[in-house]
């Protein structure tokens, strides 16, 4: 196989250089490229600070076997699923996964840096960052499907104190791992029926996440980003924190990214035209890639078009450096480990895709009307032989080829997942 791999990744280097693609060095320039790994899939987004149920309009199906059950369960299956996905990693962690020892629990308002220390010892000696979400979702005081935007003041009090407990986390992570720390704010909040005020609530939200980042930080460790969202099942007539709220939040408060979520916009919206929108503007901005099917479904991110698309976009825009790439599914319905895998690899290989492409080449058609030729080179390159590229770049790498991925999941199941 190996020496097939190779024999295959020659011939296929030779084509793509015939059309100004330097196959090797697109190689090399993506193995140092982080994408955050979410640990919420391993566990259907439960977390491990409170025993109820998931909410905030999000919601995990299926009931596949094997779901991590500690702290530990789910650092073993995210070694596990690291180890089939090349490239580089980071760890993106949510707040519901603080670890207390002996027998300690404290809120969420009272979070500190000791809860995660297991997670720091954790990604440094696996060399990775950590990206942070406070969890405003899931928990007794959200009141009435609302939190930060909840004309309650104790209840919006209790989540603002969350939110600055997570800035001061986050910049421990930062000065821990020597990597900036990009802090996503999302929250459910919003209504099921016509609400009677929508600014009311949106300008709780404003004020609220304003006195979140009154709390210190240093705006080269901690990106505070800002997602926005169409709707959420249950609140599906108003969502608070929508498109405009959250770009215009972040394009008026310095330091602040705006974050898209590709499951977060009406069916017929693509993120892939949002991105070199948003790059004429904002000098970072934050992604979370997922897949939804119809609705927010948040399933396993695929090698499919539009994926594609968002990756030749910050490609060609020439912003790797300036897109904080994270994923965000969960599906509860297949092997947990082999969703991460799958979806991990696919951005992988969106990206290889894009560094494969001759981008100059192709715009300088556009900019000089070649609208023909510009048709048929694009077609051209759908069928060049990416196969034998993605191939090397997981040989290189040393994880699994596609052909032999389904065999390594399938034995940690039976040797992990299964006796659990
Ligand atoms: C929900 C948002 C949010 C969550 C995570 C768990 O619709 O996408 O990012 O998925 O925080
Ligand atoms: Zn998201």
């Amino acid at each position: 196989m190996d020496s097939l791999i190779q024999k295959n990744y020659e011939i296929a280097k030779e084509m793509y250089a015939s059309i100004g693609v330097d196959t090797d060095m697109a190689i090399q320039k993506l193995k140092n490229i982080p994408v955050s790994l979410h640990c919420w899939q391993g566990d259907d987004v439960g977390g491990y600070d409170q025993e109820g149920p998931l909410t905030g309009g999000i919601q995990t199906t299926g009931n596949y076997p094997g779901k991590a059950a500690t702290p530990q369960e789910l650092m073993d299956d995210i070694d596990q699923a690291a180890s089939l996905c090349p490239g580089k990693k980071k760890l993106n962690l949510h707040a519901c996964y603080a670890i207390f020892e002996d027998g300690e629990h404290v809120d969420r308002d009272k979070l500190e840096p000791k809860h995660f220390k297991k997670w720091v010892e954790f990604a440094k000696s696996r060399n990775m960052g950590i990206d942070f979400n406070p969890t405003f979702f899931s928990h007794p005081k959200v009141k009435d499907g609302l939190t930060l935007s909840s004309p309650d003041e104790e209840t919006r009090k209790f989540w603002i104190e969350h939110g600055k407990a997570c800035i001061r986390i986050s910049q421990y992570f930062a000065e821990e791992t020597g990597i900036p720390c990009v802090m996503n704010i999302w929250t459910g909040d919003g209504f099921k029926d016509i609400p009677a005020d929508r600014m009311g609530p949106r300008m709780r939200y404003k004020e609220s996440i304003e006195e979140i980042l009154s709390e210190p930080f240093d705006k080269n460790k901690v990106k505070p980003c800002v997602e926005s969202k169409v709707f959420g099942i249950g609140v599906e007539s108003f969502t608070s924190g929508s498109a405009e709220f959250a770009l215009t939040f972040a394009a008026t408060h310095d330091g602040c990214l705006p974050l898209m979520d590709n499951g977060h916009y009406h069916p017929t919206e693509v993120v892939s035209d949002k991105i070199p929108a948003l790059l004429c503007f904002y000098p970072e901005i934050a992604l979370h890639i997922t897949r939804g099917v119809r609705w927010d479904s948040d399933h396993a991110v695929l090698f499919d078009d539009e994926t594609k698309e968002m990756a030749k976009e910050i490609v060609r825009c020439d912003a790797l450096e300036r897109v904080y790439m994270a994923l965000d599914f969960f599906d509860a319905s297949i092997n947990r480990i082999a969703a991460w895998a799958v979806g991990f690899r696919s951005w992988q290989k969106a990206l290889l895709s894009a560094l494969c492409t001759p981008n100059a080449a192709l715009k300088k058609l556009q900019d000089e009307s070649k609208f023909t030729e510009l048709m048929i080179k694009q077609e051209e390159m759908k069928t060049m032989p990416f196969g034998a590229v993605w191939n090397q770049y997981c040989k290189e790498c040393g994880v699994a080829s596609d052909h032999d991925l389904y065999g390594k999941i399938s034995a940690y199941e039976t040797d992990v997942l299964a006796k659990r």
